[in-house]
This record gives C-alpha cells, sequence and structure tokens, in this order.
C-alpha cells in the first residue's frame, strides 16, 4: 500500500494499520492517539520511515514511541529536525540549551495546564517532540486534544461563528483567571522568565491546516480575548469551547515510562501535564519542530501585535 493511500483510507474498526514493512502503527483511542512500534527514532531514520511517522501523525495528532532509551539530546534533535526546521528551545525561556527546553518540576509546573505550545507568537510551532528524562514513582501523566474533531462536532451555528472569530493570545495572560493551579514556585524557570519579553498575537480561531486543509480549533491558556468580546463575554465563550475541546472522549492520557517519547501536532491539538506526582522529581526534554503562521478559513493570517520572535523561528527556512 503507498503512503498515500494509508493516509486517505477510513478509519476503520481495527487498532492496526498498515505501513511500511516493520512499522507498526496502532490506534489507541477513537479520536486520538496512536502508538507507533518499529521504528528506533534518530536522524538516519529511512526516508520512508520518517514518511510513514508523519502521515500517522497527521492522522492521529499524537503519537507515541516507546523503548527510545538510546536518545539523548542531539538524536533526538537530529530527529525532529527530519520533520523540519527546529525553532530555538522557547522564545523566552532558557534552559540551558540553544535548542532543547527542559521541563521540570518537583510539584507544580507551568504545563498544568490546557494549551497549544506558543501560541503567543505568530510561528505557532508545526510539531513538537517530548522525551520522558526522570519520570516520577506515579502520576504525571500527559494528555492530549484533538481540535480538529472538537471543531468539526460543534453545531453549525457554532461553526459559523467561530469561523470569523479572532482571539488575542499572550505569554502575559492573567493566571488568577484560569481555573486550573497555574503557580510554579518550584518550576524549573520563573513567571519573570517567562513574560521577560512580551508578545501579543491576534489568531483565527479557527485555523486550516497547511498540511491536511483541516479546520481546527486554536485556543489553549494563552487566549486573552476573542475581538469584538468583553472579558466576561470572552471567558464565558473560551469555556464554551474549550470545553468540546477537552472532552474526555476527545483526549488521550499517556503514562509515562522510562524510553517513552510523545509527538504531537500542533497545529491540531492542545495538551495538559497532570501534576500530581507530590515532591518525585519529573524531567521532561522537548524540542520543537518550526510552524507557519496560522491561516483563517477566509485566507488571511494571523497578525502579530506585540514582540519578534524572529530569532525563536525562521519563516523563511520554511519555504520549500
Ligand atoms: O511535561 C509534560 O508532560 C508536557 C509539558 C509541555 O506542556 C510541553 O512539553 O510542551
Ligand atoms: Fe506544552
Amino acid at each position: 500500500m503507498t503512503i498515500t493511500a494509508h493516509r486517505t483510507a477510513p478509519l476503520g474498526s481495527s487498532a492496526a494499520e498498515p505501513g511500511p514493512p516493520g512499522i507498526e502503527v496502532r490506534r489507541i483511542g477513537g479520536r486520538i492517539g496512536a502508538r507507533i512500534d518499529g521504528v528506533r527514532l534518530g536522524g538516519d531514520l529511512r526516508d520512508a520511515e520518517v514518511a510513514a511517522v508523519r502521515e500517522a501523525l497527521l492522522r492521529h495528532k499524537v503519537v507515541f514511541f516507546r523503548g527510545q532509551h538510546h536518545l539523548d539530546d542531539d538524536a533526538h534533535a537530529d530527529f525532529a529536525e527530519r520533520f523540519g526546521p527546529l525553532t530555538t528551545a522557547h522564545p523566552t525561556v532558557n534552559t540551558g540549551s540553544a535548542r532543547v527546553l527542559r521541563v521540570t518540576a518537583n510539584k507544580g509546573m507551568a504545563a498544568n495546564s490546557w494549551h497549544t505550545d506558543v501560541t503567543f507568537v505568530d510561528r505557532v510551532p508545526a510539531i513538537s517532540v517530548l522525551r520522558g528524562v526522570t519520570l516520577p514513582a506515579y502520576g504525571g501523566t500527559t494528555v492530549w486534544a484533538n481540535t480538529v474533531t472538537a471543531y468539526d462536532g460543534l453545531p453549525a451555528p457554532l461553526k459559523a461563528l467561530v469561523d470569523e472569530l479572532w482571539a488575542v493570545h499572550t505569554n502575559s495572560y492573567d493566571y488568577a483567571q484560569r481555573d486550573e493551579e497555574h503557580d510554579q514556585p518550584d518550576a524549573n524557570y520563573s513567571r519573570d522568565d517567562f513574560t521577560s519579553q512580551i508578545f501579543e498575537t491576534r489568531h483565527p480561531v479557527v485555523r486550516v491546516h497547511p498540511e491536511t486543509g483541516e479546520r481546527s480549533l486554536v485556543l489553549g491558556h494563552f487566549v486573552k480575548q476573542f475581538e469584538g468580546f468583553n472579558t466576561s463575554e470572552s471567558s464565558a465563550l473560551f469555556h464554551l469551547l474549550q470545553n468540546r475541546v477537552t472532552k474526555l472522549e476527545n483526549t488521550v492520557r499517556w503514562s509515562w515510562e522510562p524510553g517513552d517519547v510523545a509527538m504531537w501536532d500542533n497545529r491540531a491539538t492542545q495538551h495538559y501535564a497532570v501534576a500530581d506526582f507530590d515532591e518525585h522529581p519529573r524531567e521532561m526534554r522537548r524540542i520543537t519542530v518550526a510552524g507557519d503562521v496560522p491561516v483563517s478559513v477566509d485566507g488571511r493570517r494571523s497578525e502579530v501585535l506585540r514582540g519578534d520572535a524572529r530569532a525563536y523561528s525562521r519563516l523563511d527556512e520554511l519555504i520549500s
């Protein structure tokens, strides 16, 4: 079977899917998530393997690999780079490496809130690749949600509203307004680091995926306000839509084991790291593949209101 046929095959009732010999893609959720076996991650993957992983990623939105104990930061980055140019580690946070974002916490953590990575800039990363380095004895799972199926499931009048709606995203949002506990005194970077440069970008609430053409909701905890709505109206609308995204049936939850790697399409998902591991150390490392500027249903691109993300992610490298 060709890769193209693999992509367009209907989602069947069987978990296992055909692909190149030796690679097994097995769905683990009804709307999102697949496990891929038979691939040893690194920069030296065969082109057919890269294509198969990309196909599975576009289709299932998050894919998981087990047993990748051989990976170090360089091999992790070399693998990610097979999918496109990398961003720097983060627009504002420096955790000691140009390309690797270290996410550590002993109790609270930055990511225990639903988000899509780095939506406060115009050039939202395309793909994030996360590796577990130190895992707690219990807890510390991560949950992903499919923002394409969330959009698809909206009633038609709500689709009509969000198709034309725009939102301002910022890295300086009001933590106190969020439902989730979001203070992180023992995380490996501070709020001051995170907001050392303020970014604000207006994005369409519905973007058209550059590779699949699918429509997805662009929301998550960096949303500050919807254009044309005041703060309390924005909050009501935000929760209405976010609840669709994070409905449990629309999610998949992963229990990390040593050697695990998760790779998600950041243009079609949100995620949440569950901070339920008490005092146990937990360290993850993330590498991100650069993405392009979101495009609305009517073909308009996101616009920067504040901040300059050119050093973080270079759009000119993406033109192929
Ligand atoms: O620690 C995790 O499980 C996820 C952290 C996160 O949000 C990220 O790496 O983008
Ligand atoms: Fe994240």
